[in-house]
């Protein structure tokens, strides 16, 4: 089959499944038995310890999901969940599990320090399963807030994120200097906006597995060009989604560029520190401070922070932490339009 037409017919194939996936999805907690272990896995957590947990009065269907693999990470995980404790939110948090099949190294650390049943095995270690973790979540009715593993939550980050959901249905982090986004921490609503929205990005993903996700992501909401669409269709309507203030709230470090990355404002302002680990290494040609910087040694080894004290803030525990802040504080925010709510 010419490859044009066997592209053309993969597209039309996924369409259908999608159709009827978007049908079928919403009724999740029926087909429990059915799909991979990790879809079942899911479903077990949402269904049955997350469903009941989260309808309590005054709770909210909110999960905050990460992702994980390497073995290199996995001594940090205690530490990385006892600070979502600190803050009421261990019981609410679903850690994905991308083991190498011969090694177990994550699950394992996660079950020993958490719920097992939040505990998810995965074993394709891709960037997609982000989105279809999530796609589950949301098709089974709940909000999600998806934070990367080189976080480290300087407040409570689920009050300001519910407050800006009032006015969207997806949230996501942006570069202070740039407007490039960062799908590193990311809100999506259970909606069905947000629902179609995954769903196409994850069809055009299966489409172009070549291109990197971060821009399709932008591209489906009409931040970046995406090409070859004529060979696809239309694009449809992205849902209300809204940037999460990157100057002094949902903030990164400045790795490669005092120009794009970084915050400015107080330290007491800062919700969530994105330290941009990339997998532990960096191109010492272009990094700032020349080598890579372990900063899981600085927030989640570090004797001098109580991790589970959410009171007194983490640049006042350890004089290093508030070096490390205002190492990547600019005196003023660089000029681009600020859509921030
Ligand atoms: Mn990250």
């Amino acid at each position: 089959m010419e490859s044009g037409v066997r592209q053309l017919y993969a597209k039309i194939r996924l369409k259908e499944l999608a159709s009827r996936g978007s049908l079928v999805l919403p009724l999740l907690h029926l087909r429990r038995t059915r799909g991979s272990a990790t879809f079942r896995a899911v479903g077990r957590a949402l269904g049955s310890t997350l469903r009941a947990r989260l309808a309590r009065p005054g709770g909210h269907h909110l999960v905050i999901f990460t992702m994980v693999y390497g073995k290199r990470l996995a001594q940090y995980l205690p530490a990385w969940l006892q600070r979502m404790r600190a803050f009421g939110h261990g019981g609410r948090t679903l850690v994905f599990c991308l083991d190498e099949t011969s090694e177990e190294a994550w699950v394992e650390a996660c079950r020993r320090c958490h719920e097992p049943l939040l505990c998810v095995r995965g074993r394709e270690q891709t960037a997609a399963n982000k989105f279809h973790m999530m796609s589950v979540i949301v098709n089974d009715g709940f909000d999600v807030l998806y934070l990367d593993f080189d976080v480290v939550l300087l407040q409570d980050p689920v009050p300001p994120v519910l407050k800006a959901a009032e006015q969207a249905e997806l949230l996501v982090s942006r570069d202070l200097g740039s407007e490039c986004l960062n799908i590193g921490v990311l809100y999506l609503k259970a909606h069905p906006d947000v629902a179609a929205f995954l769903q196409e990005l994850i069809i055009w993903l299966w489409n172009h597995p070549y291109e990197f996700c971060q821009k399709a992501f932008a591209g489906l909401l009409g931040v970046e060009d995406l090409h070859w669409n004529e060979m696809f269709g239309d694009l449809g309507k992205a849902p209300r989604w809204a940037i999460l203030d990157p100057v002094n709230a949902f903030v990164s470090s400045i790795v490669y560029s005092g120009d794009v990355q970084g915050w400015t404002g107080d330290l007491e302002n800062i919700i969530i520190y994105h330290f941009l680990d990339a997998s532990g290494a960096v191109d010492t040609k272009f990094a700032v401070a020349g080598r890579y910087v372990n900063l899981f040694d600085l927030f989640y080894a570090n004797p001098k922070l109580d991790l589970a004290d959410a009171t007194t803030p983490l640049f006042q525990q350890d004089p290093q932490v508030q070096d490390e802040l205002l190492g990547s504080r600019l005196p003023a925010a660089p000029s681009v339009s600020v859509w921030a709510l």
